[in-house]
């Protein structure tokens, strides 16, 4: 095991399936050696997350507050056509990487930005690597992809290349998805999405590695959402129940939020003069403040003491909805510091469950995202030659016969029947998600806030439906399922007893 000495891997599935990797290398053709090689050398990587959607949904915004600092362009530049990685590197430094492999490194620009023009034919650019010391990197490399649903193929084909799991591009795969849909396209995203899912090949993209949000929240009109009695926050709320609806089953859940807002408080771009700007205009009469919220150009070019210049940042940082609820915070606290308005501005962005979903959903998932994501790579590298496609096969048949191995058979059955390459009664197809993609005991037996007692023995009574319905009702493929749910209740039921009796 020489090979997998002194690396860092997400938990022990990855641990499995990286020693399945070693000890299948001498094994296979030297090709598909140096695929797992690869496949090795992801494993040991930070989940890879892309954050994907159609053009300027607010993607980058989104990518910088994650980062907690304004590093991707946003709204324009040669960048926001590229594929960009985020990732953790002792020295700030950006890397244009192109197709023919050669690599250029370039500094930040003057702002700490990636330059939004890089000085080169981006025809024969493969992408951009991004090495920054952020924390939040560690754990997460952070992939901003071109928009979806733009005219220009060429980035779009850029984008399927970054997905194609199996890619030999020095672009690795992605693991995870965070798409960023809004509200002024519906069906379309539904499509833009079902065409990312569609280039992440044979890993799909589904509730167990992919939730999506509802960016620009502040633009909507409240008023035209029934039961939001003109709150912005209620409307968003509802229209974000609306969207996961229709997105249901690919992703789990839409949370709302206003990604501008968390970029300008996250990164530090909200700052002490915005705040006494602010304070400034909270003091003008409310008539007129009203008024000034009407439109940005009315906020720009209304006659007051605060230059116009100075409108115009803070309505680059906050918009018009933000601005609002900044000088009500002001309103309510005069003496509020600049330290306390950001925290409210980032308090009204929602991005606080955005970034506890993604530790939720992605950290505590990323040893078996990550397995599951190598075991695809590993079968599909080793398809070509019949005798080499046995030998992976049987050994992939042994680490999943492993008790400890079951969550990744159960990510396998999820992501079967949520695609529809098993057919199943709607009823079952929801346990199965749930069982499969809820973190969370109480939670995938759906029974959250129950006593023990009544979990145990619901734990048990499921056990045993899904027993028999893996032997009497079922087609084949909905047998193999059904003894996954089966097993994933009885471990539960397991694991709850265990917990009783200490
Ligand atoms: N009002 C408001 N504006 C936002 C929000 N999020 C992003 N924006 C603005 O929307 C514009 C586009 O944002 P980007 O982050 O560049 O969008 P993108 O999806 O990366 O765009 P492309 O990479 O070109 O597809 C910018 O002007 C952002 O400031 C938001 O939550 N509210
Ligand atoms: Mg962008």
């Amino acid at each position: 095991m020489t090979a997998l000495q002194g690396q860092q891997l997400a938990g022990p599935l990855s641990a499995a399936v990286a020693n399945l990797c070693v000890a299948l290398q001498p094994q296979v053709s030297p090709a598909t050696a140096a695929g797992f090689a690869e496949v090795l050398r992801r494993l040991q990587a930070p989940l890879q997350v892309a954050v994907a959607g159609r053009i300027k949904s607010g993607k980058s915004t989104l990518v910088n507050a994650l980062i907690g600092r304004r590093v991707a362009p946003t709204d324009v530049g040669e960048c926001t056509r590229l594929v960009t990685r985020f990732q953790y590197g002792n020295v700030d430094r950006v890397e244009v990487v192109f197709t023919d492999g050669r690599r250029l490194v370039l500094p930040f620009d003057a702002d700490g930005m990636i330059p939004a023009s890089l000085g080169v034919d981006v025809a024969q650019v493969s992408h951009v690597e991004a090495y920054l010391t952020n924390a939040v990197l560690r754990d997460f490399t952070v992939i901003d992809t071109p928009g979806l649903g733009s005219l220009d193929a060429a980035s779009v084909a850029r984008t399927e290349e970054l997905l194609d799991p199996v890619s030999r591009n020095a672009v690795a795969g992605a693991e995870a998805v965070l798409y960023v849909v809004t509200q002024g396209v519906r069906a379309d995203d539904h499509q833009a999405i079902a065409a990312f899912t569609a280039a992440t090949a044979s890993r799909e993209a589904g509730p167990v590695n992919a939730f999506a949000v509802l960016n620009k929240v502040d633009a909507v009109a409240p008023e035209t959402v029934e039961g939001a009695d003109g709150d912005v926050w209620r409307a968003a709320v509802i229209l974000a129940r609306k969207q996961a609806q229709l997105l249901k089953p690919r992703v789990a859940d839409v949370l709302p939020v206003i990604s501008l807002l968390a970029e300008s408080a996250e990164t530090g771009s909200f700052s002490a003069p915005d705040a006494e700007s602010l304070r400034q205009l909270a003091q003008l009469d409310a008539e007129t403040r009203e008024m000034m919220l009407m439109s940005g150009d009315l906020f720009t070019s209304w006659e007051c003491d605060v230059p116009s210049g100075t409108r115009a940042r803070l309505l680059e940082k906050l918009d018009l909805h933000g601005i609002g609820e900044a000088l009500k915070a002001v309103d309510a606290e005069p003496a509020i510091t600049a330290g306390a308005l950001r925290r409210k501005l980032l308090d009204s962005s929602g991005f606080a469950e955005v970034r506890g979903r993604l530790d939720a959903v992605f950290r505590a998932r990323a040893d078996g995202i990550k397995a599951a994501a190598a075991l695809a790579s590993v079968t599909s590298l080793s398809s070509a030659d019949p005798g080499e496609r046995r030998r992976v096969h049987d050994a992939i048949e042994v680490l999943l016969a492993k008790p400890e191995a079951h969550q990744l058979r159960l990510l396998e059955a999820l992501t079967l029947v949520v695609s529809g390459a098993v057919a199943m009664p709607e009823d079952l197809a929801e346990e199965v998600l749930r069982v499969g993609s809820t973190p969370d005991i109480p939670g995938r037996l759906g029974l959250a806030g129950r006593p023990v007692q009544e979990l145990t023995a619901y734990a048990l009574e499921r056990a045993g439906w899904w027993r028999s319905f893996a032997s009497f009702g079922a087609t084949p493929a909905q047998g193999r399922v059904a003894h996954v749910v089966h097993r994933a209740y009885f471990l539960m039921w397991q694991q709850l007893r265990a917990g009783g009796q200490r």
